[in-house]
């Protein structure tokens, strides 16, 4: 039987909440200014930019994440690519970043999130005071 398959399947069953800008701007429907991209993630500048350099790192197939209480150890891999293509990003002096980042996923709506597609956000390039 093709495990595969029905992994696919369940995961399409899991995930019913509906599509957001995201996905337009990972089908390039949406114009973004894109920073890094793979075959499974993509990184483009947040439109409303809360420092000099400000980041969003999303998973191009959501595959049930709308935000990280969803994870599960499905995720593992793509979240782990979250997390070192937002390194990678934060060491980007291009981008304006300097010695140091924020890295930040808002989940609900406690944790301020607004757009329920999985985002890591970057945060820098000056001095960054208190988190909240
Ligand atoms: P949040 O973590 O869901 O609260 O953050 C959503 C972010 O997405 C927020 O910082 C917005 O400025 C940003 N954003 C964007 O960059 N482009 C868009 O088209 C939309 C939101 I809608």
């Amino acid at each position: 039987k093709s495990h595969l398959w029905d992994s696919i399947w369940l995961a399409g069953q899991r995930d019913q909440a509906p599509g957001t800008i995201f996905d337009k701007i990972v089908a390039k429907e949406i114009p973004a200014t894109i920073v890094k991209e793979d075959r499974h993630i993509l990184a483009f500048k947040d439109i409303n930019p809360l420092a000099p350099a400000h980041v969003l790192v999303i998973p191009k197939d959501r595959n049930g994440l709308t935000n990280l209480r969803k994870a599960s150890a499905e995720h593992r891999d793509i979240l782990g690519r979250l997390l070192v293509a937002g390194g990678e990003i934060a060491n980007d002096s291009g981008l304006g970043f300097g010695d140091g980042a924020r890295f930040v996923i808002n989940d609900g709506p406690d944790g301020g999130q607004e757009v329920y597609h999985l985002h890591l956000h970057v945060i820098g390039g000056q001095k960054l005071g208190s988190m909240c």
